[in-house]
């Protein structure tokens, strides 16, 4: 059983996509273990894209992630890193593949709507970032999917 950081950044808040997101990741039976709508201080972002702090991008980066809300979430599943980062389609815009949420929402890579962490290391670096131990709810559901 996996845990993975899953992100609707700025745009996506703004472009009223929290909702769809969240339901595209509870229909393929994940488990939501945490959600918060929040601004990420300076320094999480900077400690978030820390892997492209050599990137020409990075200011610009950190600018548009604290720009305004986001929403952070933790999900659970079996291999939801690898499977989450399918769902949500490439980086780039031009390669991510209708049926993914990049590939059906979004038009610019800047603006590629969501965060989802890439590996097992990642993700528990990501978590930790944003979530305290408390904030998550894992509980053994009565009904599963
Ligand atoms: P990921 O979000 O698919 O894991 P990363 O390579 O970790 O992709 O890049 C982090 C974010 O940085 C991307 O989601 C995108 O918003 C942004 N980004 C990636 N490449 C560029 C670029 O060339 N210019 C501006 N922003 C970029």
């Amino acid at each position: 059983m996996e845990r993975t950081f899953i992100m609707v950044k700025p745009d996506g808040v703004q472009r009223g996509f929290i909702g769809e997101i969240i339901s595209r990741f509870e229909r393929k039976g994940f488990k939501l273990v945490s959600g918060k709508l929040m601004i990420i201080a300076r320094d999480q972002a900077e400690r978030h894209y820390a892997e492209h702090a050599q990137k020409p991008f990075f200011g610009e980066l950190v600018d548009f992630i604290t720009s305004g809300p986001v929403f952070a979430m933790i999900w659970e599943g079996d291999d939801v890193i690898s499977l989450s980062r399918l769902m949500i389609g490439k980086t780039k815009v031009g390669e991510a593949l209708p049926g993914t949420i990049r590939g059906d929402y979004a038009s610019h890579t800047n603006f590629n709507l969501v965060h989802g962490s890439d590996s097992p290391e990642s993700a528990a670096r990501e978590i930790a970032n944003i979530f305290s131990e408390q904030e998550i709810v894992s509980v053994e559901h009565a009904v599963q999917p």
